[in-house]
């Protein structure tokens, strides 16, 4: 589809590939809106019947990229924040609202909105190899990209609050024990693992998926478009923080970063 989002549809199953392998698939701005535009032709495309997320070479996804991210902050802290009500947001709302399953073949590192976009789809089959890391708080920022909206229905409350507040790393084996992952496989089999679900489920009953995912959806106490606009606000505030300027320059600087609390 275009240089950084690949998109393919065979048999009724969307493949929606990231393809910046050398930046581990991050999302600067073309990313986004490539990424938005392929996930609305699966969505309007009454062919396709299942959707599959998945990223090229060795990562899923590591989120926002941060190179970017720390050019625009020096240009313009309210143009680099906006990117998540402008592109985020759209994203999370996009796979969740899509009338069809989505599966997200997770073949390596999600990590921040990478690993959001995994949360916000149906199902996540995991490499053997794959990690996770809710990376928001060590670059300085709260959640974003529905986190702590999806993150506490698939792990409980606690586990999201340590998952976020801790930014570690997790197995593909602790993600399958904390209910992050349906299923893992060998790293050699995670395509064909989430091409045989998407196969599955593209031969199923699409309207009643469709009215299964919304009710589930519907069942949160409150609405994502609230959450989102929620975590938006909040995230602002934590974007405009010296701290996390400190954090994003000392991840990019390869040191530790020097917190000051404000
Ligand atoms: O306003 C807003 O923009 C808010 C929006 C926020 C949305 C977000 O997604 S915030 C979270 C952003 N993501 C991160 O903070 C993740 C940062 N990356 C990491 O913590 C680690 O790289 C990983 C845990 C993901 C993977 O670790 P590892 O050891 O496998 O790889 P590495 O050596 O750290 O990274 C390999 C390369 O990828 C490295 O570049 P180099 O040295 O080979 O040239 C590293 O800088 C680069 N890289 C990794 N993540 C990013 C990145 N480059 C740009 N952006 C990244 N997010």
């Amino acid at each position: 589809m275009t240089e950084f989002v690949r998109y393919e549809c065979v048999d009724a199953i969307a493949t929606v590939t990231i393809a910046r392998p050398a930046a581990l698939n991050a999302l600067d701005h073309a990313t986004k809106v490539a990424l938005r535009q392929a996930l609305t032709r699966a969505a309007g495309d009454a062919d396709v019947r299942a959707v599959v997320l998945t990223g090229a070479g060795r990562a899923f996804c590591v989120g926002q990229d941060l190179r970017q991210h720390r050019e625009q902050l020096a240009r313009s802290p309210q143009a680099a924040l906006g990117t998540v009500a402008e592109h985020y947001n759209p994203l999370i709302m996009a796979l969740t609202t899509m009338r069809k399953p989505v599966i997200a073949a997770v073949n390596g590192v999600a990590a921040g909105a990478g690993a959001a976009l995994a949360f916000a789809c149906d199902f996540r089959v995991l490499a053997e190899t794959a990690t996770v890391n809710l990376a928001f708080a060590g670059i300085g920022l709260g959640a974003d990209s529905g986190a702590s909206w999806t993150l506490p229905r698939l792990v409980g409350h606690a586990r999201a609050t340590e998952l976020l507040m801790l930014s570690e790393t997790i197995s593909a084996a602790r993600a399958l024990e904390l209910g992050i992952a349906n299923r893992v496989v060998p790293a050699e089999d995670v395509a064909t693992a989430a091409s045989e679900l998407a196969r599955r489920l593209a031969a199923g009953p699409t309207v009643a998926f469709a009215a299964i995912k919304e009710a589930l959806v519907c069942s949160a106490t409150l609405p994502i478009a609230r959450a989102l606009g929620k975590e938006s606000a909040l995230q602002l505030r934590a974007g405009k923080s010296a701290d996390h300027r400190e954090a994003v320059d000392a991840f990019l600087d390869k040191r530790q970063p020097r917190f000051t609390g404000r």
